[in-house]
């Protein structure tokens, strides 16, 4: 579990860790060469891949050409089984706690567990929190799951505590892609301060250097950063100026 210990490492040593999530629906196929320069000169760690819906089938295409031009693990982040490719370094292995639908508590992980033991990916399990963003995102729609409210810091806490006790080794606080608010900084503070040893992503709305500075002062381990990106190949070289 290499990529996993890294990133214990890199929390150890409070080291930023920066994830740039690509969803093979929303990027520009054309532009790919580019955006791996871009992904390059960028200060990201990790490359997520995946989405709430992903219709395209050319997760295994994309992979490949991002490992010819781009030196940073690869890690699905799949919104259904469908989504798993073998090409990719690990997978969060994620459970929407936040959640009460059974599908993505249990049975998405029964329909991957047996196509899973059959790669070498390594398995990250994930508790995945879903948190109101202010407005209704894909997360919510296509799970059908109602987020929870990030005012209400002791049942975001409960949950990410119950999913560290679960034996998840990352905690993953959401606000959904493209969310107009990302989760506030007293919710990630307070999850933070709880967590035992999971090092605590948040992601989700996040479209500022103020907002990844805000994120990591109060205590995310690695921020993860998708849409600002994906609409601005850029992003990464205005952080510094903003
Ligand atoms: C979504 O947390 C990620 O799963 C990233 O969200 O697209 O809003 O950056 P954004």
């Amino acid at each position: 579990n290499k990529i996993y210990q890294e990133i214990l490492k890199a929390k150890a040593n409070k080291q930023q860790l920066l994830a740039i999530l690509l969803d093979p629906d929303k990027i520009s196929w054309q532009q790919l060469d580019s955006l791996c320069v871009k992904i390059n000169q960028s200060p990201a760690t990790h490359i997520f891949i995946g989405g709430s819906l992903v219709v395209c089938d050319r997760m295994d295409e994309l992979i490949i050409s991002l490992k010819q031009k781009v030196r940073l693990p690869i890690v699905l982040f799949p919104g259904d089984p469908s989504q798993i490719s073998d090409k990719a370094d690990a997978i969060l292995f994620l459970s929407l706690l936040s959640g009460r639908n059974p599908d993505y508590l249990i049975a998405h992980q029964v329909q991957a567990a047996p196509v899973l033991k059959k790669t070498s990916l390594e398995i990250i399990p994930t508790a995945y929190i879903l948190i109101s963003g202010g407005k209704k995102t894909a997360v919510e729609r296509v799970s059908k799951t109602a987020p929870l409210d990030p005012e209400n810091t002791a049942v975001v806490t409960a949950t990410a505590l119950a999913g560290e006790m679960m034996g998840n080794q990352l905690v993953y606080l959401e606000a959904g892609s493209g969310a107009a608010l990302a989760v506030p900084q007293q919710c990630i503070a307070s999850v933070a301060q709880q967590l035992t040893a999971a090092p605590l992503i948040v992601g989700g709305g996040i479209v500022s250097a103020q907002g990844i500075a805000d994120a990591y002062k109060a205590g995310a381990d690695m921020v993860v950063i998708g849409t600002a990106f994906e609409k601005d190949m850029h992003f990464f070289d205005h952080l510094n100026n903003q």
